[in-house]
Parts: structure tokens; C-alpha cells; sequence
């Protein structure tokens, strides 16, 4: 276990590196217990100042061999090796060669950080400090190397050995059953990207030429025997590469890149120069093993590792407070490249919904903390829906204040300024400010100041003066650390709605159009006044969610109506159903906890029958506008004193009126949409199916008999699994007998393929009913389960405490003891991973007394044990507000 001395870190204490490290030659010979790695650094000082400074290499768990530098073995008296740290006192004050050679067991690895087995496998995760569990190093980001790998092994236990780069020998070791392969990485990068694969691996290849005409290997990885799944991971790679060539201008730069995807995995995917390792949910997909769903991670995730070859590795973070430098940044990318492939439209909507859900919770909550924060105990904790989804925020929030040629010179000026650099935020911004000539400062509070800003938007229409005038006022509230807040920048899109639904003309008062209908909010409160218009207009506002805000603006729920059937925005006609639906919920929420009923509004219910008629709209946009928002959306809303029982009551029983409501159309969209089609996982396809499953998702919570044997009859006839899931889920929420039926009978199915069977767990965690907690319970004891296994615990328990608010919930505090006490288990084996699943509590604040209560009381007990890893600790008391 780690120590933690030294914590926390603060961004204000960075210092350059004492010592540089030009190459690293690794030799490391593959055992299953007791692997040598022998690493020869060829170090020399920083520009840190005169003085020579002793040499301080990182180290966790390792056991040092031997020491020699330039040749000669270093007399025991000039160093100190401990299991985390290997410092040298007095270093010769020039560069010098220094080989240190120690051992680690990685089937003992089951923090799946630094070199460690995944089944037979053996492969390596080194972001953030993962490194220093393979060999004593300046484990920073700054500290940039070129790398030669020489990897050795069994030859039958791993016949495929992988390093980054490009491969330079390979052969047998004469005289024994081993082999081993040499691999250069002429680009000099960060210890973190470093990786290495050993293992009986089959692969998929392809080729790609790149814009300037060099051909480039692309291999994918996988366990012998599922070739035939990487069809869409290696299509997904090939687009992403053209993508960054025509949309950024990158190319790529090794002659080799592979994918390794691998079964035991932390996160989703890792961006290793040149070998990056996935886990195997985000490259394995064929149309009757995963969803529409999972076809669009796996495109997403490919390409975001893809581009993360430039943004990240190309230029990387001077240190790790810049994580979303090179995270908000890609998955902005990532983003685009899905808006472009797809629907632009649907993506926004889907990303935004995904910034709610997540971001704006934890902003929200105790875990609050800016794009890049100031201090951290623990930086896996780091790796954040802030850091991530709103870092990409702040990224087109860039884009959409300079536009996009601005955006795009901002962008190359980058990449030819900083390329070989490891940088910073401010330079980063700097680009765009000097290709534009704007002033960026106050645009910086984006990265400093944590939680959402509240918007307020009132508008009037003066008939007389044919004025319309908006006024704005803005605020930020407190978060952990940050009492009061300076006024943010906000990149306001709006537009004015004419009756005959044409936006009017943007004239602001001094004669000047309106730029790209942008409005730029600096002041706490400030009025924009537009003129010359000729009718009292509806206002559209924060169009294509211009800016990451919560927006309350003075619209009527005619106003609303209207926007849902007429603007030309579609984010915000999508914004229209859910604000109605929203305040409706809200409505019957309290009026529930009151005793009364929830009442029907045929406000909404005339909006979703227009949309469901109009038959231009795309029917993925139609499916995303006939979901209403999610319980954790609701108590989100409602911000305090939240009753979970209340909420999914009223959202339970909504759906049931809507699709009561709507079911003719309902039922005739369902079987127009049916008609047998191939399956194919583009845009139309996907749409098709998702507007299909919506409406059968509506008419089964009406529990209507026709449509409950309707989606056990497409459980049992679908020749997909976006069908064949999309069934069992909707059948999965009620307590039918055909629910029963059809849960054995998946499992039967697909009991050999694990990423299957985490579905299965997936549905039972999400059953809203009070037996869940038993069922999951009695899941962990399935032979399918492996808590050593991060997809599977993912897969039922944080799918329970994530997916499940009502049950997890409980006002008998069981959901809160049963993830706590699960934490706790998981935490000496696997610290990261029992982060996130703890990072379930963070809106404990929100809940009711009672509930409110007994969270605490867990978390306090979680608090209390003995022996918590830095990073549960870092995430209990973060939470409890008690660090
Ligand atoms: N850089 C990766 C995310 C990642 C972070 C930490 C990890 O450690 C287990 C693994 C992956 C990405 O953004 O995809
Ligand atoms: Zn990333």
C-alpha cells in the first residue's frame, strides 16, 4: 500500500524537474511471479539552478536488485532504496548512466496498475503513476524520454510480445523455451504512456495510408477466437484516422498501431504511444452480441485513445493538475467526431444529458471541483465526468466565443507551438488568444472556479419601441473551498422565435447583426437589447447548450409548446419537452408527498403527440424526445429534501399516462418501424430500432397485456441484441411473469460470453423493487461473478447504486450499508476501483432526513475502518465534508 507522506499535492508548488531522463532501455523478462526488469536511464540535470540535486526516483512496491551507474556498481552508503522511493544523495553533478535492476509479481498485481495479469495475459496500466510499480523513475509527466523496450518470455506462454513504437529484432533466446522482441519509440514521452503486452494474443489487420502517403499497420489484438468482433473497432479506427487528418490536420506518425483489448481493465481504454490497451467492452462487437449502444462507445473510445495521439501524447500535461488539457480536449474531439459521423443533433442531446447526469451531480455535491484543480490527495480521484465532459465543454466554449476559423488557427498554433512539450491550460488558451486577438482571462475561470452557473433570463417585448430586451443575471454558487465566485464568461446562442417559426433578425441596438447569434455574458447582470423587431417574439435560449449553465428563463408553457414544435434549434425543441415534462414531474413529486395525485397535463402530452407526427424528424431525435428525464434528473431539479420513493412514483406513473396517451400512435410507429431489415449499426439503423424501443418502452409502462406479450414476443424474435436487450430491459421493470421467463432464458443463452452475462446482472440491479437488494446480494455468489473483476462488479453493483436510485435508496439505509461494506472488501484489493463505486454517495446531502441520516452513518463507518487505501480515504471524507 502506498504511503501517504507528501499529500496533498498543490498546483502553486510545481517546480521543474531536478533531473531529465533522455532514454530508457527496458529489459524486462516475463514470469508469472517473478518478473526482472532491468532498466537502464541515461539522466542529466534540469534547468532547475545550479546546484546538482540528489536523484529521488518513484517507486511502490518494489524490491531493488541491484544498482550500478556509469558502469559501476553504487557502494551501498551513497543510496537509499525503499519500496517507494530509490535516492541517490549525491549524484554526479553531469549525466550519467544509471541501471537499476529489481523484481515484481504480477499475478500478485490486483490493483490492475503497473504490470499485472488479465487472465494469461500480461499487460501494463501506467497513467498516473503506474510506473513507478515497474521500476524506480521520475514518475512525471514532464519528465519526457525516448524508450527502447526489450521484452522476454516463455515462448508458449506469450507467443506475442508488444511494446510501443516500432518493432527493431525479435527472436529466440538460444538454449532455452523463451523468446523476446525489441520495440523504439523514437517519440520522447511520458512514463505514463509507456506499455508493454505479453500473451497467446490472435490479430486482426488492416492497413491505413496516411494523408501524405505513408502506410501505416493497424492491428487489433484479441483472445483467439474472437477475430470476428473487431470488425467495428478496426472500421471505427480507420475513420477516426481520416477524421483527425481532414477535421485537424494530424496524421499519424509510427509505422504501427495496435489495440490490445484485455478482460481486466479499471477504466474504459488507455492511450499508450502506439499500443493502446482496451478493455475488451469497448473493441468486442458483433450485431448479436451488443447493442446500438455499445457500438457507439466502442467508435467513441477508439477514437478518443486514437486522438489522444496528438492531444496527450504529442504534446502531453506538464503535471497532472492539467489532466483535462489533454481529457477535455479529447473527448471534445471525440465528441465532434461522433457529431460528424452521426447525427449532429442526437450527439449534442446525448452529451448533454451524459453532463447532467454526471457532471452537473457532481458539481452539485461535496465532490465539486474545478476543470483543473488546485489540489488533489489522490489523483485517480481526478479522473472525472468535471474533468472529462465539462473540460469538453470549456473546449467548444472556446470554439463557439471565436468561431470556428479562429478556432481551427488556435488549434494548429497549438499543436505547432507546443508539439514535443509537455504543457500547460495557459498555454493552451494562449493560442487561441493570440491567433484571435482576445482577451482570455476572465475565460480562465472555466478552470478555476468550480460548480454550474445559475442563469437567469428574462425577456421583454416592447411593441411600442420594437425592442426586445433580455436581461441576464448570472451567479455561481459555493463550493468545497471556494465561498465566493467571480462572474464567468457565457457564450449565450440565442435566437427569437417568430410565430410563423422563422428566427427574426438579430440587430443589436447600435445597428450591428448579432455574430453568429452569440451573445458573450461577462457581468454578473447584464441587458442585451435587440432592434427592429416587428413582433413579440419567443425566446430561444443557450441554443445547442451553448454554455454548461442552468437556465431558468421566463418561458410559459405555451412558449414551451411552441418551441418543441417550431424552433430550428433542435437541442433546444428537445429542451422544450424536457423543461414541461421537468416541471410537471417536479409538480406531481411534491404533490405526491403531500398525499394528493399527480396530475396529467395535456400541455406535454400535445407536445410529444406533435413530435411523434412530425414525420421530418429524425427518429432517433423522436426516441431521445419520448424519454423523459431520469429520476436522478428530477431530484436534481428539486435540489433538496429529495424523497426517492416520491420521485420514481411520479416518473413511474407519468410514463404510464404518456403511453396510455399515446398509444395508437404508439403502437402504429412500432409496427411501421418493424418491417425485417438486416441489421446494420449506422446512423439510420440505429435510429430506426431506437424509436422502435422507445415506444415499445412507453406502451409497456402502461402494463397493457397486448404490449407486455409485445416485448416478450421481440425479446424471443429479435435477431439482435439491440433488440433482443432493448426488450428484456423494458420487461425487466415490472413484476410480470414473462420477466422471469425471459431472464433465465438469457442467461442460458449467452452464460458463456461474460460482456452478455454483464447485462444480465445490469437488468436485475436496475429492478425497482424492494426484493433487488436480496437479488444482488445472491448475485455476487454467481458463478459469473468475480468481484476480482472490474466489468463485473461495474456491472451489478455500481450498476445497483448508479441505475437503481429508488432501491439503493432505501429508507431502511440497507442499499447505503450493503455498497459501503462491498467498498470496504474491494478497497485493500482493488482502491480505484472501490473510489468510484463510494463516489456513489456523493448527492447524500440531497436526500431526505431519514435517508440523509443513515448515508452518513455508512460513510462514517466507511470513514472509521482501519487501513483505507489514499483513495477511498481522499473520497470518504471529501464526501462527509470532514477532511
Ligand atoms: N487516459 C485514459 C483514462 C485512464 C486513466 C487512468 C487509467 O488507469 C487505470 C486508465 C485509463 C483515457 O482518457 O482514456
Ligand atoms: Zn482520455
Amino acid at each position: 500500500m502506498r504511503t501517504e507522506e507528501a499529500r496533498p499535492i498543490r498546483l502553486e508548488d510545481y517546480r521543474p524537474p531536478d533531473w531529465l531522463v533522455e532514454t530508457v532501455e527496458l529489459d524486462v523478462a516475463l514470469d508469472p511471479t517473478a518478473t526482472r526488469v532491468r532498466a537502464a536511464l541515461t539522466l542529466k540535470p534540469g534547468s532547475n539552478g545550479a546546484a546538482p540535486a540528489p536523484l529521488v526516483l518513484d517507486g511502490e512496491g518494489l524490491i531493488l536488485k541491484s544498482l550500478m551507474l556509469d558502469g559501476a556498481a553504487v557502494p551501498a552508503e551513497q543510496y537509499v532504496a525503499t519500496s517507494d522511493r530509490l535516492t541517490i544523495a549525491q549524484p554526479p553533478p553531469r549525466a550519467f548512466r544509471l541501471e537499476i535492476e529489481t523484481e515484481i509479481d504480477p499475478s500478485a498485481n490486483t490493483q490492475l496498475l503497473g504490470l499485472y495479469r488479465s487472465g494469461r495475459i500480461y499487460c501494463t496500466q501506467c497513467e498516473a503513476e503506474g510506473f513507478r510499480r515497474i521500476t524506480y523513475f521520475p514518475d512525471r509527466p514532464d519528465v519526457m524520454a525516448v524508450y527502447t523496450t526489450r521484452i522476454e518470455a516463455d515462448k508458449t506462454d506469450a507467443p506475442v510480445l508488444l511494446a510501443n513504437g516500432n518493432l527493431v529484432e525479435a527472436g529466440d533466446v538460444p538454449g532455452s523455451g523463451r523468446h523476446f522482441a525489441v520495440w523504439h519509440d523514437p517519440f520522447p514521452k511520458p512514463s505514463y504512456l509507456f506499455a508493454l503486452v505479453g500473451g497467446n494474443l490472435a490479430c486482426v489487420e488492416d492497413r491505413f495510408r496516411t494523408m501524405s502517403g505513408r502506410d501505416v499497420t493497424l492491428r487489433i489484438y484479441v483472445e483467439p477466437g474472437k477475430e470476428p468482433r473487431c470488425v467495428h473497432a478496426m472500421d471505427s479506427l480507420k475513420r477516426a484516422m481520416r477524421w483527425d487528418e481532414t477535421a485537424f490536420g494530424r496524421e499519424y506518425d509510427l509505422d504501427i498501431f495496435m489495440i490490445v483489448a484485455v478482460s481486466d481493465f479499471n477504466m474504459g481504454a488507455m492511450e499508450n504511444k502506439g499500443l493502446n490497451v482496451f478493455n475488451d467492452k469497448y473493441v468486442l462487437a458483433s450485431p448479436e452480441t451488443a447493442t446500438d449502444n455499445d457500438y457507439e462507445r466502442i467508435e467513441a473510445i477508439i477514437a478518443h485513445e486514437y486522438f489522444h495521439n496528438w492531444t496527450g501524447n504529442r504534446i502531453t500535461c506538464r503535471d497532472w493538475f492539467q489532466l483535462c488539457l489533454k481529457e477535455g480536449l479529447t473527448v471534445f474531439r471525440d465528441q465532434e467526431f461522433s457529431a460528424d459521423e452521426r447525427s449532429r443533433a442526437v450527439e449534442r442531446i446525448s452529451d448533454v444529458r451524459g453532463l447532467r447526469a454526471h457532471q452537473f451531480v457532481e458539481d452539485a455535491g461535496p465532490l465539486a471541483h474545478p476543470v483543473r484543480p488546485a489540489l488533489y490527495h489522490e489523483i485517480n480521484n481526478f479522473y472525472t465526468a468535471t474533468v472529462y465532459e465539462k473540460g469538453a465543454e470549456v473546449v467548444r466554449m472556446l470554439k463557439t466565443l471565436l468561431g470556428p476559423d479562429n478556432f481551427r488557427k488556435g488549434m494548429d498554433l497549438y499543436f505547432a507551438r507546443h508539439d514535443g512539450e509537455a504543457a500547460t491550460v495557459e498555454q493552451f488558451v494562449q493560442c487561441f488568444a493570440d491567433v484571435s486577438g482576445t482577451e482570455l482571462a476572465q475565460f480562465m475561470r472555466w478552470y478555476s472556479q468550480a460548480g454550474t452557473p445559475e442563469v437567469i433570463a428574462a425577456g421583454r417585448y416592447d411593441a411600442r419601441t420594437r425592442t426586445y430586451r433580455l436581461e441576464v443575471v448570472q451567479s455561481l454558487p459555493p463550493t468545497p473551498g471556494q465561498p465566493s465566485k467571480e462572474p464567468m464568461v457565457i457564450p449565450l446562442a440565442v435566437g427569437l422565435v417568430g410565430r410563423d417559426g422563422r428566427d427574426l433578425p438579430l440587430t443589436l441596438a447600435d445597428g450591428r447583426p448579432l455574430a453568429r447569434g452569440v451573445l458573450t455574458v461577462k457581468q454578473p447582470s447584464e441587458t442585451f437589447e435587440f432592434a427592429d423587431i416587428g413582433e413579440a417574439p419567443v425566446p430561444s435560449l443557450n441554443r445547442g447548450f451553448s454554455a454548461p449553465i442552468k437556465l431558468v428563463a421566463n418561458l410559459t408553457a405555451d412558449d414551451l409548446r411552441f418551441l418543441a414544435a417550431r424552433d430550428c434549434d433542435p437541442f433546444n425543441r428537445w429542451q422544450a419537452v424536457q423543461t414541461l415534462a421537468t416541471r410537471l414531474l417536479v409538480d406531481n413529486v411534491a404533490a405526491l408527498r403531500a398525499g394528493g395525485a399527480a396530475h396529467r397535463d395535456a400541455g406535454l402530452l400535445d407536445a410529444l403527440a406533435a413530435i411523434l407526427d412530425d414525420g421530418a424528424l429524425d427518429p432517433a431525435f423522436v426516441a431521445l424526445a419520448l424519454t423523459l428525464p431520469g429520476e436522478a434528473d428530477i431530484a436534481r431539479e428539486i435540489g433538496r429534501d429529495v424523497d426517492p420513493d416520491a420521485v420514481f412514483a411520479a416518473r413511474a406513473a407519468l410514463r404510464a399516462v404518456v403511453g396510455e396517451h399515446l398509444a395508437g400512435a404508439l403502437f402504429d410507429h412500432y409496427r411501421r418501424l418493424s418491417e425485417a431489415r438486416p441489421y446494420r449499426p449506422d446512423a439510420a439503423g440505429v435510429a430506426r430500432r431506437a424509436l422502435r424501443n422507445a415506444c415499445l418502452d412507453l406502451l409497456v409502462a402502461t402494463r397493457r397485456p397486448d404490449a407486455i406479450s409485445l416485448a416478450a414476443r421481440q425479446y424471443q424474435v429479435a435477431d439482435n441484441m439491440t433488440d433482443r436487450a432493448a426488450a428484456l430491459a423494458t420487461l425487466s421493470l415490472y413484476d410480470v411473469p414473462e420477466r422471469a421467463a425471459a431472464l433465465d432464458d438469457f442467461y442460458a443463452r449467452y452464460r458463456g460470453d461474460p460482456l452478455i452475462v454483464d447485462k444480465w446482472f445490469t437488468l436485475q440491479a436496475a429492478i425497482p423493487e424492494p426484493a433487488t437488494l436480496d437479488r444482488v446480494k445472491a448475485l455476487t455468489a454467481h458463478s459469473a461473478f468475480s468481484f476480482a473483476n472490474p466489468n463485473r462488479v461495474r456491472s451489478l453493483i455500481s450498476a445497483f447504486a448508479m441505475a437503481n436510485q429508488k432501491e439503493f435508496n432505501r429508507a431502511d439505509g440497507a442499499g447505503y450499508d450493503f455498497v459501503t461494506e462491498t467498498v470496504l472488501a474491494l478497497d485493500p484489493k482493488n482502491p480505484q476501483l472501490a473510489a468510484r463505486l463510494l463516489s456513489a454517495l456523493k448527492s447524500w446531502r440531497v436526500l431526505e432526513p431519514t435517508r440523509r441520516a443513515l448515508a452518513q452513518a455508512a460513510l462514517r463507518r466507511v470513514a472509521a475502518a482501519p487501513a483505507l487505501s489514499p483513495d477511498v480515504r481522499d473520497i470518504v471524507a471529501r464526501t462527509l465534508g470532514e477532511d
